[in-house]
């Protein structure tokens, strides 16, 4: 019996590697968002967001970087990176509990990079099983203020070496090459929508190319309640009534070996 999803819905994340969910957040839930971040936007939080708050950084990511990990000293970050709707869907899509492993957020304001394309359980290393991505849209997300793109049906592609990304277009370093003939498709989400996808999943995102347009996200990332072990940076997970579990820590180096661990968390 699913919870959330209809069993369409479930066969095209099965198949697709990633599902839209339209409108799983209500506006005053999402108003308690944005009045969380508009708050951490003007504070350091050492290890967690460090903006250089100085007028005119050239970089606009230097004044709005990602916030790391919000839940860890955030109490509203907290409640909805376990937001009982997102668990009800990642339980229909694990046909399992899920545990919640990281959250994020992403102010991405106009002007600011994207993110080369890539796949999340390269860094999680979330096993046996895989990570799935919550990725709310805080603000519309469209191609022109950079919102995320899926090579759709790489779910079934293995978790490959990244290359070098293009620092000119992308703030992290790592790029995964689309298999051939398969491309990066745009998805378009409103305010409150709520992206799913498999860790192996190709995504990421180009630049934010509007004068004036925010693309905030609120991103979390969670693991199958069977999983054994995840990379050490994901510890502690919680589950959905907000207790803490620990899976052991996954030393693995993955597909390019242990000198390659990566440098930042994911
Ligand atoms: O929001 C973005 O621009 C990229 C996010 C992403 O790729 C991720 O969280 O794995």
């Amino acid at each position: 019996m699913l919870r959330q999803l209809t069993e369409e819905q479930k066969r095209k994340f099965d198949t697709e590697g990633y599902l839209v969910v339209r409108g799983l957040f209500a506006e005053e839930e999402l108003a308690e968002i944005d009045r969380t971040f508009a708050d951490i936007a003007n504070r350091i939080v050492p290890g967690h967001f460090e903006p250089d708050l100085s007028e005119g950084a050239a970089d606009p990511l230097r004044r709005y970087p990602r916030v790391m990990h919000p839940h860890r000293f955030d109490e509203t970050s907290k409640k909805y990176m376990l937001h009982p709707p997102v668990m009800d869907v990642l339980a229909d899509l694990y046909g399992e509990e899920a545990l919640a492993a990281q959250s994020m957020f992403y102010y991405k304001p106009p002007g600011a990079r994207g993110q080369a394309l890539h796949q999340d359980n390269f860094y999680l290393k979330v096993e046996p099983g895989n990570c799935i991505a919550a990725w709310t849209a805080i603000d519309a997300a469209d191609e022109e203020n950079g919102g995320l793109l899926v090579v759709p049906k790489t779910n079934d592609y293995a978790i490959v070496c990244p290359e070098l990304a293009d620092a000119k277009e992308s703030f992290t370093t790592h790029y995964v090459k689309p298999p051939k003939e398969q491309k990066a498709v745009p998805v378009v989400m409103e305010r409150g929508d709520v992206l799913f996808f498999n860790g192996n999943l190709i995504h990421g995102s180009y630049r934010n190319k509007t004068k004036d347009r925010f693309r905030r996200a609120f991103i979390c990332h969670y693991a199958n309640e069977s999983a054994a072990r995840i990379s050490h940076f994901y510890r502690p997970l919680f589950r959905a009534d907000g207790t803490a579990v620990d899976l052991e820590a996954n030393e693995d180096g993955g597909p390019c070996g242990m000198e390659f661990e990566a440098l930042y968390p994911h």
